[in-house]
């Protein structure tokens, strides 16, 4: 893949571009949110509709010349319609994070109360963190997960709800191994007379696929972002029933964005056409089944994961036991030099900072889209682990980095 016009007017922009290409070729990609695009929805993405204004919605626009933005924008509501079955669908949040505050904005009011998982037991910064706008605008407490087993403690949650009268519950969650029960957590939110707020970002391809349980239908909001496991254009995504769509339209635009961003909504319409192809129910199954594989693999060879192992794409490791002077930061950096890239990452009941943490988080979406298999990804867990014990010689380092550029030769990228 060359970037020939840029590279005519701007060499320095096109040695980044090139550098970007090489580097995820010559790399394996681990971070549990990041995925490899097909080249259609590159292509969508980098189409003429970035040069196009379209503020509005399909037929009800601001400005003129957008028949075009409107075909492609009903093709992207249409095949999430298929994908995830919600009754409204609104294409043009610019990203997860936006989504949420589109639902947010038009739901409640500043001071009103949010209730959703702590960031270090695997929620979202978005979900009412102290550092982002939810946790100054909105009055905001957290569950967590149980500290013995890992997973999401649904009595506890209820309980809490019960006790603090939340306006909405949070679920859905971006470092979390485990399949969330939205059903009990809907309970919780028919007890305290809450809204829902599921917010699928990481696993979307894994609901669209039927992997995983889907929340639309049971909830009031799903939101998502679109480039992760379902490996569309970049960005986000709300879905609810047809009763909120005139309070979350207008949240979206003009409440809290813009003109949308129409070059993406086009990688989301091909995006969300491809997975809506056979294929792509396979691709799901097996990103789960590489990430077990990996889990049981690292497992095996000593590391401990937050919840003993995982439902969907990604494990959390938790180096405390096996590596009690080894921060995450340690790990990533280390793996980093190796060609694995991945993110450390807080654990349950961190004892570490944000920055440097005690856990890494690792992600089979991307090397599954490589056309890695079980095999594979316990090879991956194999260098991981040699690393991991061995961060600081280099011997082990040359030796891993060999291992994963045996692989990464094996399965290229953007052929
Ligand atoms: N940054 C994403 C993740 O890594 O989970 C979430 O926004």
């Amino acid at each position: 893949m060359s970037y020939e016009h840029v590279r005519d007017v701007d060499p320095a922009a096109a040695d980044a571009l090139e550098g970007e290409v090489r580097r995820q070729n010559d790399t394996l990609a681990m971070i549990a949110s990041e995925n490899h695009v097909s080249e259609a929805v590159l292509e969508a993405q980098g189409s003429a509709l970035t040069n196009k204004y379209a503020e509005g919605y399909p037929g009800e626009r601001y400005y003129a010349g957008c028949e075009y933005a409107d075909e492609i924008e009903e093709l992207a509501i249409e095949r999430a319609t298929e994908l995830w079955g919600a009754e409204h669908v609104n294409v043009q949040p610019h990203s997860g994070t936006q989504a949420n505050q589109g639902v947010y904005y038009a739901m409640l009011e500043p001071g009103d109360k949010i209730l959703s998982l702590e960031l270090e037991h695997g929620g979202h910064l978005s979900h009412g963190h102290p550092a982002n706008f939810t946790g100054e605008l909105y009055e905001v407490e957290q569950y967590e997960v149980d500290p013995e087993t890992g997973y999401i403690d649904y009595e506890a949650l209820q309980t809490h709800a019960e006790e603090f009268d939340p306006d909405i519950i949070v679920s859905g969650y971006s470092a979390y191994p485990r399949e969330v029960d939205f059903e009990a957590i809907q309970e919780a939110a028919d007890a305290a007379d809450a809204y829902h707020l599921a917010d699928i970002a990481h696993i979307t391809g894994l609901v669209a696929a039927g992997v995983h349980q889907n929340p639309v239908g049971t909830v009031d909001f799903v939101t998502g972002s679109t480039h992760k496991t379902i490996r569309a254009g970049r960005g986000g995504i709300i879905m609810c029933d047809e009763e909120y769509a005139d309070d979350i339209d207008p949240a979206v635009f003009p409440g809290s964005q813009g003109g949308p961003l129409m070059h993406n909504v086009a990688g989301k319409a091909v995006g969300f056409n491809e997975a809506l192809q056979p294929e792509f129910e396979a691709y799901a199954e097996q990103t789960v089944q590489n990430a077990k594989a990996l889990a049981d693999q690292l497992r095996k060879r000593g590391l401990s994961l937050v919840s003993g192992g995982t439902d969907n794409h990604l494990v959390l490791v938790d180096l405390r036991d096996s590596h009690p002077d080894t921060t995450g930061k340690n790990a990533e950096e280390a793996l980093e030099d190796v060609g694995i890239v991945l993110n450390a990452n807080t654990v349950p009941g961190e004892t570490r900072s944000a920055f440097n943490p005690s856990g890494i988080r690792a992600g089979t979406p991307a090397l599954t889209t490589r056309g890695f298999d079980e095999s594979t990804c316990r090879a991956v867990a194999d260098i991981i682990a040699d690393v991991v014990d061995g961060y600081d010689d280099e011997d082990v380092k040359a030796e891993a980095a060999e291992r994963v550029r045996n692989l990464t030769d094996a399965y290229p990228l953007y052929e």
